[in-house]
């Protein structure tokens, strides 16, 4: 017997007789729907918005709501929500890649958009599309940061409020750095976390330690409206506390919260990170909350935020508006019967409707619906006049 007779050597051989003509189509179509991806992608054929929902981009739609095929017709809605499937940013427990396909899955769950407490019904006041993933290049975290600075950037090119599902932290750099331009002046950060992620460096690389170390150089990102809060914990590390200290950033502990209490911190988070900025933006890490309520995390850290702390100062913090917002950490390897994703949408839906309910974002369905007291008693002391 010889090589010629093996079933192995003439299936090499029927491989190169097979058509490729509608894979070829498809990707072409894929291409032109997605536009063209970042310059250091050599593989032109690439595109920047995934449109074949292979492998870790295969998911159903957040809240159930649109697909947008085809990212040339962005423009005119309120919100795109955006998956960034990276994991390779993670310095301990990966799995982030799956963070936004278990996020969709559940977010079926509240899809109807109602909140009785908030008084507010999503599927009436926003017109929101779900535009898939980025295409992540999951050996190369510089070239995903190109491909993900290009797509938050067309998000606020075409002036739509990005909601981003990570992926691990170290996409809050890209995620900024694609707002960046579109804001005619600085830039706030509020940033949940029990982690500073202000590191230069881990391993040699910008990973999911170093977001806001990279981020608050950016020119009118600056630190001193980066509030960070809920930070403690053993599994932080030293350098970020430095990093901290001489660029002036704004730390807020689990400590700060139990002795001033959330209402106080929550205010001076909101006007620190407004002082002298045009816009706001939220880094809500998961691990902000405590692991008894999200497992599901790749760097957990005992002692977080319990969820209705979370829920009363993510209300406060974000009703004076926001320019996007990013969901990251979400680690559904390590999760418990979904109750991290779960946790996850929940903070999603909640910053939605209370920038509905504040007046900034879509429509309130009812303008002579009251809002919260307190909303309106800080509404009369900001705007004269107004109410
Ligand atoms: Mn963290």
């Amino acid at each position: 017997m010889d090589r010629e007779q093996l079933h192995g050597t003439r299936m090499l051989q029927r491989e190169a007789e097979l058509p490729t003509q509608r894979s070829k189509e498809q990707r072409q179509h894929e291409l032109e729907l997605g536009l063209p991806s970042a310059e250091s992608i050599r593989d032109r054929s690439i595109p920047l918005f995934n449109r074949s929902g292979w492998r870790f981009s295969n998911s159903g739609t957040f809240a159930c709501r649109p697909f947008l095929a085809d990212m040339r017709e962005l423009g005119g809605q309120d919100v795109a929500v955006l998956g960034v499937p990276l994991d390779c940013g993670t310095t301990f427990r990966s799995g982030t890649r799956w963070g936004p396909q278990a996020m969709r899955t559940v977010s079926g769950l509240a899809a109807a958009g109602y909140n009785f407490e908030m008084g507010v019904d999503l599927s009436e006041s926003l017109d929101m599309v779900d535009v898939g993933d980025v295409s992540v290049i999951p050996a190369n975290i510089e070239k995903s940061f190109d491909q993900i600075d290009k797509a938050v950037a067309h998000i606020h090119e075409r002036a739509v409020f990005p909601v981003i599902l990570g992926g691990d932290h170290s996409i809050g750099y890209p995620d900024v750095r694609g707002l960046a331009p579109y804001v005619d002046g600085n830039v706030g950060i509020i940033h949940f976390d029990r982690h500073s992620d202000l590191s230069e460096y881990n391993y040699d690389e910008r990973m999911h330690g170093t977001p806001f170390f990279h981020a608050t150089n950016i020119p009118n990102a600056p630190a001193t409206n980066l509030v960070q809060i809920g930070i403690g914990g053993w599994t932080g590390s030293r350098g970020g506390v430095k990093v901290a200290r001489e660029r002036q950033a704004t730390v807020i502990t689990i400590t700060d919260i139990e002795r001033w209490g959330l209402e106080r911190v929550a205010e001076m988070a909101l006007e620190i990170a407004w002082r002298n900025a045009k816009a706001v933006f939220l880094s809500f890490d998961i691990d902000s909350i405590d692991p008894g309520f999200a497992p599901g995390t790749g760097t957990p850290e005992a002692g977080g935020l319990l969820p209705r702390e979370a829920f009363r100062m993510l209300h406060i913090v974000t009703r004076e508006g926001l320019a996007g917002m990013e969901l990251v950490e979400v680690s559904p390897p390590y999760d418990v019967g979904d109750i991290t994703s779960v946790l996850g949408v929940r903070v999603i839906n909640d910053v939605l409707g209370t920038l509905v309910e504040a007046g900034k974002l879509g429509r309130r369905p009812d303008e002579t619906i009251k809002a919260d007291p307190e909303v309106e008693r800080q509404k009369d002391q900001t705007e004269p006049g107004g109410g």
